[in-house]
């Protein structure tokens, strides 16, 4: 008997999550950058590959993009191209990271120039996303300083919110600002939005069409991920997830490779605080694949995400809040941790195959001869990578 019920299975059918382009792109550390056979040499072959994520899984209906690493000349052209390979163009994340006179700040930056050029920069990213379609707009920012006395933090912080009003003031009706918090790196001393308080005050400055991105892998070691997740449904205010996970810092593994649990536990946060499916909150994965193949990395991400969550639908809630007014400790905590070790995997196979999907996406699509395909095929070009 599956372990499933119809219930579950139809909020199941219901979820997407949305596939970051530049996972299909070279990646590596600041040691190597490793080259894998196939890899795409544009942001079409990018969504093509991330179109076979969706065509195994159901699972991955969109795709977000990266501005400039996926430029290109005609973005309404991309979309069609994107939509004749069954999934849509998403969030569009700016990048003020990797030029040169951004090196002091972008949005930040004392200098008025610089501040002018970034800030000019997210202008582009939403005329972009007038032509793709996208709701969000995700800005993370890699401005800080290394040394202490270097900065002045609270003008920085200053700029920053005059920087987002007027990025803010530019969206269209139905556009949202997604401000993503990192604790650290690429500064070390001190950054601008290191944590979800500091994006939250940002946002909250700005009006309800912006809230916070949660990025899994933005935190410092040990901290209750999921508490956050709580709080920020609780003030209205989580707009996306950044899916990944980390060992060490921002390791931008697998989501559920480094701890089920704590996808587990995310996720149960998500369903108490309606945010499962809700079209306030956006799933998205942020990854790197830098030594394993990168479509199937993406389909074994999208599965665990799925599997976590039918685990935390499984959850017995009301028995759950019996035991916890009872004070309860050892039941209550029975009943989440008997939901979290619960092999859904049969289930979840079975379930597949009634909708006329692989009930093993990651051998099926070994057996499609599509990444023997793009390994001959795209041989000769320049592959793009994280950051080209
Ligand atoms: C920063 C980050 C952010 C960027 C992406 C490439 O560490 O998580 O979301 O856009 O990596
Ligand atoms: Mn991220
Ligand atoms: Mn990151």
């Amino acid at each position: 008997m599956s372990t499933l019920s119809p219930e579950i299975l139809s909020t199941l059918e219901a979820q997407g999550i949305e596939l970051p382009s530049w996972a299909f792109g070279n990646s590596g550390t600041r040691f190597r950058v490793f080259a894998t056979p196939g890899t795409p040499r544009d942001p079409y072959e990018k969504i093509a590959d991330a179109a076979q994520v969706h065509r195994f899984t159901a699972l991955a209906p969109s795709v977000a993009l990266h501005i400039p690493w996926d430029k290109v000349e005609d973005y309404a052209d991309l979309r069609r191209h994107a939509e004749d390979q069954g999934v849509t163009l998403g969030t569009i994340n700016s990048n003020t990271f990797q030029d040169e006179d951004y090196k002091f700040g972008a949005l930040t930056h004392h200098d008025e120039r610089v501040r002018r050029k970034a800030i000019e920069h997210h202008f582009e990213c939403i005329d972009i996303m007038d032509e793709t379609g996208s709701r969000d707009l995700k800005i993370w920012l890699a401005e800080g300083s290394n040394y202490p006395g270097q900065n002045d933090m609270r003008g920085r912080q200053d700029r920053l919110q005059d920087s987002l009003q007027q990025i803010y003031a530019h969206l269209t009706d139905g556009q949202r600002l997604v401000l993503e918090y990192k604790f650290f790196e690429p500064a070390f001393y001190h950054t601008d939005v290191p944590d979800w308080g500091t994006s939250y005050a940002q946002v909250a400055a700005l009006g309800d069409r912006a809230v916070v991105c949660l990025d899994t892998g933005h935190h410092a070691p040990g901290t209750n991920i999921e508490f956050i997740v709580m709080q920020l449904l609780r003030l209205g205010k989580l707009g996306s997830f950044d899916f990944n996970s980390r060992f060490y810092a921002d390791d931008d593994l697998i989501v559920g490779a480094a701890d089920p649990f704590q996808l587990f536990r995310i996720i149960f946060e998500v369903i108490r605080g309606g945010g499962l499916n809700s079209p306030d909150v956006a799933f998205m994965l942020d990854q790197c694949h830098n030594i394993e193949k990168k479509i199937p990395g993406q389909i074994r991400s999208v599965l665990n995400v799925q599997e976590m969550t039918a685990r935390a639908l499984l959850v017995d809630r009301e028995a759950l809040a019996v035991a916890q007014a009872e004070n309860d400790v050892l039941a209550a905590n029975a009943i989440f941790m008997d939901a979290f070790y619960t092999d859904v995997r049969p289930a979840l196979a079975d379930w597949r195959e009634a909708r006329g999907l692989p009930r093993d996406p990651m051998a099926a699509f070994g057996a499609s001869g599509y990444q023997e395909k793009i390994e001959a095929e795209r041989v000769g070009g320049v592959q793009a990578g994280w950051g080209a």
